[in-house]
């Protein structure tokens, strides 16, 4: 009999399970039920829900757990083996926080598999909406925490993050001040991940160290929760945070409502959930130093794998923890696939038509450069949305659809020299990376090889994978990283898209040209025109 395992991604458009055969080393089926498609009653918007402002943007825990049901009834419908599934772990959205009362418990101990999720979950929290990862909402509550901590410098040592908008400690911080009487009828705050844990636990589950490390509340060092930053944050807030644990600890056994409705085995183990980007580490393989990813999701990550903690004392970047037990490094950026797409859109082009513009503009784009702000951005900080384009009108359509790809590369190429020594190839993953045309420009602006690979979706690859690690483990069967990742991350299937090297140089000077417009206009510096001008002297004059 197979041993099958079972990888859920909670991501913020979209769930995704992907059901592995270990034995086999392969991919028994992938599922990717869309919030906005197949959800369509909570008027979500890619998945989000964008309030007052563009800084508020929360989305809805009750349409994740639909979108849970909606999973399970789908292998059911297709006969999946789901007796075989000897473990599930999982990856969530990162920092978004979920609120709920003290019936939230009592009701994951006595789920009745004759009622839907939805319904017995209702009334459970304290908070119906969660604030997620794209809300920049809390610069008061950074700004306080941050010199609660001592300074930018303390907070960073201390929590491995500077203070960010997005991540949980400044949110909690924000419903506290504006709504006490909710955060004390709040018994438990979850994590995306831990919350979803919750539910196919039937009782509280723990934070994992990867997600932990995004909350501004644990030490990154002890990776236990830290009492300076929780006291910075909001009162009596030990008593309402779940406990820490390994990315790859066993948690328990599935609850009966599974077993019961789905016909899950009853010892089907459940591993900790994790954030997508410690999950996709795992789904590209990078379990070694000196390789890094760049995932083209909703966010646009660049990370990479560390042994040893080092920190980012410049404070745009972040450290969490591994679900090996080290350290990831991670830069995010908020205006990634959106912003691509609002480009797209604008000019009404399928991603064909995007692809096709980007092959036949030269590299380098006569000098045209986007500051892509769309909406507030991470890296660097930028509260204020708003486009800035050098050189470059809003109707050229051309220009604009490779300036916006070039721009966000040149920003991610500039804003992660902390991570460490250019890296000799990336690994690409997430949906955006199904296109080869986006990556050459990649390529071309690090100067790198590019390394694509068959399976776009690999948080939730790396959520089976941890699962099946942990499972074997327990087992008294102890495999390798490598044992366990490399049969499916089938290297001989992976595409490598090279540089042309000739470029180079360009792209070395277009860096500091990129520098310069961004100066200008984030740090009141010099205006970039002249740097421009001599750029396009050098590489397009004749
Ligand atoms: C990482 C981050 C995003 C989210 C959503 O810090 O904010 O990548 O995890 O994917």
């Amino acid at each position: 009999m197979s041993d099958y395992f079972l990888g859920i991604d909670s991501s913020t458009q979209s769930l995704t399970g992907i059901i592995i055969d270990f034995n086999s080393g392969s991919i028994v089926r992938t599922y990717n039920i869309n919030f906005d498609k197949e959800l369509p009653h909570y008027n979500a918007q890619k998945g989000v829900v964008v309030f007052e402002d563009d800084k508020v943007v929360h989305s809805y825990p009750l349409m994740w757990i639909e979108a849970l049901e909606i999973l399970f009834e789908k292998l059911v419908n297709d006969n999946i083996r789901i007796g075989q599934i000897k473990a599930i772990a999982g990856s969530g959205q990162q920092h978004g926080t979920v609120y709920l009362n003290q019936a939230f418990e009592e009701v994951l101990r006595n789920l009745n598999p004759n009622i839907s999720l939805v319904k017995q979950f209702e009334g459970t929290f304290s908070r119906m909406t969660s604030p997620i990862w794209m809300d920049s909402s809390t610069f008061t509550q950074c700004q306080e925490i941050r010199e609660a901590l001592g300074g930018m410098t303390a907070t960073i040592n201390i929590t491995g993050s500077n203070i960010f908008e997005r991540f949980s400690g400044p949110q909690i911080r924000k419903f506290y001040q504006e709504n006490p009487e909710g955060y004390e009828a709040t018994s438990i705050i979850h994590l995306v991940s831990s919350f979803m844990a919750s539910i196919l636990l039937g009782g509280n589950a723990p934070i994992d160290h990867g997600d932990g490390a995004g909350m501004n509340l644990m030490n990154i060092e002890t990776k236990k929760w830290d009492k300076r930053a929780l006291n910075a944050t909001a009162p009596n807030l030990i008593n309402k945070l779940p406990p820490l644990v390994n990315s790859y600890d066993v948690i328990g056994t599935i609850s009966p409502y599974f077993i019961n409705k789905y016909g899950f085995s009853g010892n089907t183990q459940l591993i900790a959930w994790s954030g997508d980007n410690p999950n996709s580490l795992i789904g590209v393989g990078l379990i070694q130093k000196g390789k890094v990813a760049l995932s083209l999701g909703t966010s646009d990550t660049y990370f990479g794998y560390i042994k040893n903690l080092s920190l980012d004392l410049n404070g745009e970047g972040h450290v969490f923890g591994a679900p090996t037990g080290d350290y990831m490094s991670l830069i995010c950026y908020k205006n990634g696939s959106l912003a691509r797409e609002r480009v797209k859109d604008s000019f009404n082009l399928d991603w064909n038509q995007f692809s096709e513009i980007l092959k036949k503009t030269p590299p380098g784009n006569h000098g045209k450069i986007i500051l892509p702000y769309f909406q507030p951005e991470i890296v660097p900080l930028v509260l204020q949305s708003g486009v800035r384009r050098f050189s470059l009108e809003e109707n050229d359509e051309e220009g604009n659809v490779r300036a916006i790809v070039e721009s966000q590369f040149l920003s991610m190429r500039l804003h992660s020299e902390w991570i460490g020594e250019a890296p000799k190839e990336i690994y690409a993953t997430g949906g955006g990376s199904i296109n080869r045309d986006i990556l050459q420009v990649a390529a071309d602006v690090f100067s790198t090889d590019i390394r694509q690979f068959e399976v776009p979706a690999s948080a939730a690859l790396g959520a089976a994978l941890r699962a099946a690690k942990s499972y074997f483990e327990s087992k008294g069967k102890n495999l390798s990283w490598q044992e366990i990742t490399e049969p499916f991350l089938d290297i001989q299937k992976s595409v490598v898209i090279q540089p042309e090297r000739k470029y180079k140089p360009m792209y070395d000077d277009m860096v500091e040209l990129y520098r310069a417009c961004e100066d200008y206009v984030l740090r009141k510096g010099k205006n970039p025109q002249p740097i421009q001008k001599q750029f396009v002297e050098k590489y397009f004059s004749s």
